[in-house]
């Protein structure tokens, strides 16, 4: 029976024998929790076509479920019995109880389209569970490749599934605007088309002179938004500047550095093409960040800040000027300029701000949360200056990288021999090693990259995820066990994913 949960929790007593569920299902619920049961009684309509019928508590229904103030914001207590009763610290402890349960019965519950299943058997057990860490993300490039909102909606549901809670949104690059924004009508009328992508791997230089783009209007963000609210999962858009901003010079040259037109980037990598440093690409930042913020008042909004060449900045007598201005030795200090303006307007709007760990190289405000990537060195260097940190190291969370060294892997980022097996992701330590214990509390969690460069279809999305977010979600959510034990485990969590429809990459026969 233990085979059937992943993550893993945290407790779980299994009692001899189960309960036996069938339609309608009789559940008593208090009103702060209605929201969660009204998504569970959907997915099992959905999944088996059986009914929810709310009951009054101690009518002897299949299930009771309550908040428990003494339980931490997303801690939950479960106990299968003839009446299971279900604790929680909050609604989304409760949809985690949901979840857990569902994956006790069988996998037809599991079912996006209407399974047969007269009724099925849970075991009877005792949870007390809750995570290590509160930041239990993925990321996703809705830039590089386009995804619609029926496929971020889609991937909501399998994080929810794995018990995740964070979206992070990548909405602008080089390659692509997504994101339409009032008074800046360029930006997606030029910025979020391009004519061409690289066709294979781009040290290749091919193209394929297709034209690619799309973007996502306020509604659709909402959408989003709310979709994902009604599955505990909270999404963190990011506006990634001032570096990876040639799309948006392509829409607005004038807050670019160079005379000649630009077009939206077509090739993959880092481009040159960086904002300046003037007052109205300042302003122009602040205004788009404070508008998309707004689309996610209960968010903490990501400024990006990665990967930003100076070239241009050192070349360019505005930012010369700037620099004498402000004192700096260093063109790098530039960026500072951005991410304190951004994280001042954030702030002032109530948003906790997040950056990649470059801000380190620069000014950085206290407060910063550090999206540490470029190693796991990165979050101790961030944690060591008082800052909280995401963990989300290439090394092992950049699920762009090949899922082995098979040369029959499809083209990834990274080439062979880099890979990041599911194995190499399940012994990930989510708190960097060399981090002094009483810096622990800084590590917020960890979250897994969906960089889409080689990613073009929702087919291919799946192979890079999965199962690679599934064993990282057990790694996240802080109950990593073995290899063995987890893989009789892992399967079972295929098996479901298979059902929903996931084109995982299969599991190699055990060596
Ligand atoms: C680095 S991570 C990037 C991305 C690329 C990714 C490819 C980061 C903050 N920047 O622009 O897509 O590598 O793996």
């Amino acid at each position: 029976m233990r085979t059937r949960l992943l993550p893993l929790p945290r407790s779980a007593e299994y009692q001899t024998g189960s309960v036996s569920w069938a339609s309608p299902l009789r559940v008593a619920v208090t009103d702060d929790l209605r929201g969660a049961v009204t998504t569970f009684a959907l997915d099992l309509k959905t999944a088996v076509g059986w009914d929810v019928a709310f009951v009054d508590a101690g009518t002897g229904g299949d299930l009771e479920i309550a908040l428990d103030p003494a339980l931490g914001p997303e801690e939950y207590r479960v106990v299968v019995d003839d009446v299971t009763v279900v604790t929680a610290g909050s609604p989304a402890g409760a949809s985690y109880a949901l979840t857990v349960l569902r994956q006790l019965g069988a996998v037809e519950l599991w079912s996006p389209t209407r399974s047969t299943l007269e009724r099925c058997e849970i075991a009877r057990v005792v949870i007390d569970d809750g995570p290590a860490f509160p930041w239990r993300g993925v990321h996703l490039d809705v830039v590089r490749h386009f995804f619609d909102v029926a496929s971020v909606c889609r991937l909501i549901d399998l994080l929810a599934a794995h018990r995740l809670n964070t979206l992070h949104l990548h909405l602008n690059d080089d390659q692509g605007w997504r994101v339409e924004i009032p008074g800046w009508p360029r930006l997606t009328d030029v910025g979020a088309w391009r004519r061409s992508s690289p066709v294979g791997h781009e040290d290749a230089a091919m193209d394929d002179n297709t034209p690619h783009g799309g973007y996502f209007t306020a509604d659709d963000l909402v959408h989003l938004r709310e979709h994902a609210a009604r599955r505990f999962v909270r999404i963190v858009p990011e506006i990634d500047l001032p570096g990876h901003a040639q799309a948006v010079i392509a829409a607005y040259p004038g807050l670019g550095n160079v005379e000649e037109p630009l077009e939206v980037w077509t090739r993959w990598g880092i481009s040159e093409h960086v904002l300046n440093v003037g007052a109205e690409a300042l302003a122009f930042a602040e205004d788009v960040i404070r508008y998309v913020a707004g689309l996610f008042p209960e968010s903490p909004v990501h400024i990006g800040g990665d990967e930003c060449p100076t070239s241009e900045w050192e070349r360019s007598p505005i930012a010369r000027h700037v620099m004498v201005e402000q004192g700096f030795g260093d063109a790098r200090q530039l960026q500072g300029l951005f991410t304190h303006r951004l994280s001042a307007a954030l702030r002032d709007e109530g948003h906790e701000v997040v950056a990649w760990d470059e801000v380190l190289d620069a000014r950085v405000d206290p407060g910063t949360v550090v999206c540490a990537w470029r190693s796991s060195s990165k979050g101790v260097e961030a944690a060591r200056r008082g800052l909280d940190v995401v963990m989300a190291p290439m090394q092992f969370l950049y699920f762009d990288w090949l899922n082995s060294v098979d040369p029959k892997e499809p083209t990834a980022q990274a080439p062979v021999p880099y890979a990041t097996t599911w194995q190499k992701v399940y012994g990930f330590s989510v708190v960097p090693p060399g981090l002094e214990s009483e810096l622990h509390h800084h590590v917020r969690g960890a979250q897994a990259q969906l960089w889409t460069e080689y990613i073009s279809t929702r087919d291919h999305l799946d192979y890079m995820a999965f199962p690679r977010v599934t064993v990282f979600s057990e790694v996240v959510w802080g109950t990593p066990t073995t290899l063995e034990d987890v893989r009789p485990r892992l399967e079972v969590q295929l098996d479901r994913l298979a059902i929903m429809g996931v084109r995982f990459r299969s599991l190699d026969p055990e060596a």
